[in-house]
């Protein structure tokens, strides 16, 4: 199983422990692509050695490869919306994940998007984010969550 793992870059970098430990999380469901989001030294300026081109193709070559998509979706990111609408026409199977303990408030757009099947959206709290994860992974799409 591949799985694209999408969270805020540019869009502010907060939230990047956590990102670590979701993408270790998702190792043991299977191939995780973009890793590089969880990097300790990616900066919110969001540069590599490459231009954006290279990553935004790179990065749509590597979702339209993925079985599943899984998004840390409480920092708000231009990129991972992007990323979140193709993999929704791609029909893939998406897991948004959002914590209410940030006093922020999901954007309609997501949440609205959400269908319990293909794609979900779960509020969540970091403790219970092994749960959350075994409960999409082993849920097959057509089951409700
Ligand atoms: C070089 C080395 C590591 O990262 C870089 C350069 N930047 C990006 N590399 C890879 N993916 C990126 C980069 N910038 C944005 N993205 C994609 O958009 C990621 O897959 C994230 O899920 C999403 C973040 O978007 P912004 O708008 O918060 O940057």
């Amino acid at each position: 199983m591949k799985i694209y793992f999408c969270g805020s870059i540019r869009g502010g970098r907060d939230d990047v422990r956590l990102y670590q430990k979701v993408v270790q999380k998702l190792q043991k469901f299977g191939t995780v692509l973009a890793e590089h989001v969880s990097s300790d030294t990616l900066t919110d300026k969001g540069e590599g050695s490459s231009g954006d081109r290279v990553i935004h193709d790179r990065d749509l070559d590597w979702l339209r490869q993925a079985d599943a998509v899984v998004a840390e979706v409480t920092q708000p990111s231009l990129g991972v919306g992007y990323e979140l609408g193709h993999a929704f026409v791609l029909r893939k199977r998406i897991l948004c994940l959002f914590r209410p303990s940030s006093g922020r408030t999901l954007s309609a757009m997501i949440r609205g998007a959400a269908d319990g099947e293909l794609m979900v959206v779960r509020d969540y709290s970091e403790e219970h984010l092994d749960q959350v994860l075994d409960q999409f992974f082993k849920t097959k799409p057509d089951e409700p969550l």
